[in-house]
């Protein structure tokens, strides 16, 4: 491994010792107290410009974008402010409400453990200890209830009981009680205790010492004895012909930017800046405990938050690196998180083969180039990968495990919207949607997006035996021809072209976008939900390259009415073709929980690829050599 240390790049994240500065700075400058509370604090993006009229010797000035968030005033501020200390900007955003922040979950459920009526109330259920309580603050995704919305920023306490020290809690759902919080001052406005249902006290073990799991395969070991093939400039990576930069924000976590692939000798530019910008789970039970648990994930609780450090041989097997990463606490300290973003080379079987006539065999083994990272965002566990193959495919693969969130409800009842996995406990059905915000630049910012379908003619002419097809290119011109669903039947795909740019056959070049497995909304779009994450409603969106576009639902999806993000911003319905585009892609996974996804759910995979589609003249794959002599 060779890792050479270098200054910082301007897309490098923003470290530990620059988020101090940041907090500092900001504090003195604009005279913060602790009524100001730091929502976000993420590196300020240089231009797409700047970045790539940027050298090694240039200096830059590093610079964070705060999101703050006012609890004297209920106030929004977005400020800038380079790290040395040097104000940008500083202004409010009106009728922005900040995601939920830590501090307050905290303050929320000791105010919730320690309100009367609770204490009372889980008497009644048969808890004395309220310290066996599991509480968790999620925001209100429904309809608020009607004398409670006025504006203040709500959360509700969905709860578990912890019978014993070690127990899985989502064993134990609390039915039919919940602490409605102020947010800001603290307090519990409301306590809804309704329906009383026994707690649901089979117990769901999956720790090692309480399983004694010991069905064992003999070891695997992954060897590699000259080293890892990747090197590391900073957070610069480079391996086979490709080159990328790996970055992580707070809101989105795992964020590559500028990726590149050398085409003989030539360094060709694939994509600026590739993340998941956000991540929603609409629920689609209508029971007390389940109606409301539709959170952003990414835009409501901030997704980089909860990145897990990597255990090697654990979560990465083999030739690792690891990247570490930083956060702020909303109180302004500074949380490292070591391991947080794992590389390494897997095996990807063959890449091709091929037996000739005359029996000669050529034969290439795979490889692939692995980034990641893993959140917990309270029962669930996110795993995002980014793989890069030596085809010039890019994939994204988003791993979902955990523990599906639970409710109690009477043994065997008709419930029809979960599965009843242990008697009287139940996993409400729900569906986990993503939205990859895909900025590519095709050998170049001026790209053009085409619909590719496959079609048949009638038997005739055209079709004189009934066996013929063809594909049809539609070019989106505008924003709005652009959204669209993904059509199995017809194979549609969508590519993204440089008309600028011609291959060997005088044909545009380009990446096609292949839709994975993945899932269509069945929350009704007039529902909260449907309005807040209406950008679910469509897999494709295509919109003119905006740097304060960057999120699908919006900026402050907590509490917002809707419509923001998406739907807002292609309202101008902007020129997209020849333009400088991002591509917006929507997938995910409708979750009918199986009794074989309890007690822990093995991992259950959702993506996405971008292949090369008359990018190069022929399969890059040509070029690697054999791994071994007896392969050719
Ligand atoms: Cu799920």
């Amino acid at each position: 491994m060779t890792s050479k240390n270098v200054s910082p790049h301007p897309l490098d994240p923003l470290n530990a010792h620059e988020l101090k500065e940041v907090v500092k700075h900001a504090r003195y400058l604009w005279k913060l107290d602790h009524r100001h509370l730091f929502a976000m604090v993420q590196l300020h993006e240089p231009s797409k410009e700047v970045i790539n009229n940027w050298k090694n010797s240039d200096q830059i000035e590093r610079a964070a974008k705060i999101t703050l968030w006012n609890s004297a005033t209920s106030t929004v501020i977005e400020a800038v402010i380079t790290v040395e200390g040097k104000a940008i900007s500083f202004k409010e955003i009106p009728g922005a409400k900040s995601p939920i922040l830590s501090t307050e979950s905290e303050k929320a459920i000791k105010a919730a453990k320690a309100d009367k009526r609770i204490i009372a109330a889980l008497k009644d259920r048969g808890i004395e200890d309220p310290n066996q309580v599991h509480m968790e603050t999620w925001p209100i995704g429904a309809q608020i209830p009607k004398d409670l919305d006025d504006g203040r920023r709500l959360i509700w306490t969905p709860m578990w009981q912890r019978p014993t020290e070690f127990a899985n809690l989502y064993a134990h759902p609390i039915n039919g009680l919940h602490a409605i919080v102020d947010l800001d001052s603290g307090e519990v406005v409301f306590v809804e205790n309704t329906e009383i249902i026994p707690i649901p006290q089979t117990p769901g073990p999956y720790r090692e010492n309480q399983t004694g799991a010991n069905i064992k395969l003999k070891d695997l070991a992954i060897v590699q004895s000259e080293g890892p093939s990747f090197s590391l400039e900073g957070w610069k990576v480079n391996w086979e012909r490709w080159n990328l930069r790996v970055g992580f924000c707070q809101r989105e976590g795992l964020v590559i930017h500028d990726v590149k692939f050398k085409d003989q000798d030539k360094e060709r530019k694939i994509a600026h800046r590739l993340s998941i910008a956000e991540l929603v789970i609409p629920y689609g039970d209508p029971s007390q405990g389940a109606y409301r648990k539709n959170a952003f994930d990414t835009g409501e609780f901030g997704l980089g938050n909860y990145t897990n450090s990597l255990t090697l041989g654990c979560d990465c097997l083999g030739e690792i690196v690891y990247l570490d990463a930083a956060v702020t606490t909303p109180d302004g300290l500074i949380k490292e998180i070591p391991n947080a973003i794992c590389m390494h080379e897997e095996d990807n079987g063959i890449l091709w083969k091929h037996v000739d006539a005359d029996g000669h065999t050529e034969v290439r083994r795979g490889r692939r180039f692995v980034v990641s990272s893993i959140v917990t965002v309270n029962n669930y566990e996110y795993g995002y990968f980014w793989y890069f193959y030596q085809d010039g495919t890019i994939e994204f693969e988003a791993k979902l495990t955990g523990i599906v969130l639970t409710v109690a409800d009477a043994i065997g009842k008709d419930h029809p919207s979960a599965t009843e996995l242990e008697p009287g406990l139940w996993a409400p059905y729900h569906q986990h949607i993503l939205c990859a915000r895909l900025d590519l630049d095709i050998d170049g910012e001026k790209n053009s997006v085409l619909e590719v379908e496959s079609f048949a003619y009638p038997q005739g002419e055209k079709n004189p035996y009934g066996g013929a097809y063809e594909t049809r290119e539609t070019l989106f011109t505008k924003e709005k021809e652009s959204q669209r669903l993904i059509d199995p039947f017809s194979g549609r795909y969508w590519k993204i072209v440089n008309e600028q740019v011609k291959n060997h056959m005088d044909h545009p070049v380009g990446y096609k976008l292949i839709p994975g497995h993945t899932t269509f909304p069945l929350a009704l779009p007039e529902s909260t939900i449907g309005k807040k994450a209406a950008f679910m409603y469509k897999h494709l969106w295509v919109t003119k390259n905006n740097d304060l576009e960057k999120y699908p639902a919006g900026d402050y999806p907590f509490q917002h009415p809707g419509g923001a993000g998406l739907p807002e911003w292609t309202k101008a319905n902007r020129n997209i073709e020849n333009e400088d585009v991002v591509l917006w892609y929507v997938f995910g996974t409708n979750h009918i929980p199986r009794s074989e996804d309890w007690p822990v759910m093995p991992v259950e995979r959702t993506g996405f690829h971008l292949k090369p589609s008359g990018f190069f003249a022929r399969s890059p794959g040509i070029d690697v050599a054999p791994s071994k002599p007896s392969c050719h």
